[in-house]
């Protein structure tokens, strides 16, 4: 049996990469009877039926599985954002952060666009990367690309190889262009027809991973639900690296750093060394969170 990696379902078809190409592939009686839920991601072990067919033998269990998009064993997710147009929404930023922070995926900030974003500086003498600083600090996987020369792609594309990622950021930010400039016209042995019609087209209603740089990659929406996931209070600050680093420091270990005395996270927003926008963003998620809690 071939050891393989399910991109998507469609048509009553799943389509399995596995040695370096795609399978068309059927489900072994078993699993119909099952009536089991496949997601692109799950890892599965296929029979070889004919030229580019075959069939799901096993499916493995899930080391994880995202809700929206829906994809298993996701290792790492992509937020994509704009260096220049559209102006980097930092409130949607690390609400992405928090959502993967506490779906226990790996985060990779790839700031597009760094060509505008040049050509802009030469203009305005201003070599300001004060936003990408900011979380190359806080101790984020920070890459600055441009889409358009390829600048910076290379680095991405080594953290891209033998992983799943997702990649989510508000439209325009540059998703599809990242994708396709990881790809630079890689054929695949067979099944090329399946995933190449995908590249470029700005549909992305369906769920399936594609292959990129020798990895995985889904070009989805973004998480579409933006709202805070469950969690209690006290778990917020846990999904800022930086308030880690220093809430031992508090005076009071049930600190929320709101409106406690003697504060060490609030101490540092004083020197600088917390972002203002961070802990803004910070004290608005707290809101949202403590106003969930009662729902439940
Ligand atoms: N100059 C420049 N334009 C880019 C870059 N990345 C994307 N774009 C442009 O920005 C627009 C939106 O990109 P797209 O990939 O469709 O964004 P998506 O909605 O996130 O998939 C398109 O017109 C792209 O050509 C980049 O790095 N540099
Ligand atoms: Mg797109
Ligand atoms: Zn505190």
């Amino acid at each position: 049996m071939i050891e393989g990696v399910l991109l998507k379902g469609y048509g009553g078809f799943y389509y399995v990469y596995a040695e370096e190409r795609v399978w068309e592939c059927s489900l072994r009686g078993r699993f119909r009877v099952k009536d089991q839920d496949f997601l692109p991601g799950d890892r599965v072990k296929i029979l070889r039926e004919g030229e580019n067919k075959a069939t799901i033998e096993e499916v493995e269990p899930r080391r994880n599985a995202l809700i929206r998009p829906a994809i298993a064993n996701v290792d790492q997710a992509i937020l994509v954002f704009a260096m220049t147009s559209p102006k980097p929404d930092l409130n949607l930023l690390d609400r992405l952060l928090i959502q993967v922070t506490d779906a226990e995926i790996e985060p990779i900030l790839v700031f597009t666009k760094l060509d505008k974003f040049e050509e802009a500086a030469l203009t305005t003498g201003s070599k300001d990367h004060a936003i990408t600083d900011v979380y190359r600090q806080i101790g984020y996987t920070v890459f600055k690309v441009s889409n358009e020369t390829g600048q910076g792609i290379e680095e991405v594309s080594a953290r891209i190889t033998d992983k799943i990622s997702v990649l989510a950021g508000p439209s325009g930010s540059g998703k599809s262009s990242l994708f396709n400039a990881l790809s630079p016209g890689k054929k695949l042995k067979t099944g090329e027809l399946s995933l190449k019609s995908k590249r470029g087209r700005h549909t992305t209603r369906h769920v399936e991973l594609m292959v990129c740089a020798g990895g995985l990659v889904a070009d989805t929406p973004g998480f579409s639900s933006l709202f805070m996931p469950a969690m209690k209070r006290a778990e917020l600050a846990g999904c800022f690296p930086e308030f880690v680093a220093r809430r031992r420091q508090c005076r009071f270990s049930s600190c929320l750093h709101d409106k406690e005395p003697n504060c060490a996270i609030k101490a540092a927003l004083e020197t600088g060394e917390i972002s203002a926008a961070r802990y803004e963003h910070y004290l608005i998620f707290l809101k949202e969170v403590i106003e969930a809690e009662r729902r439940y």
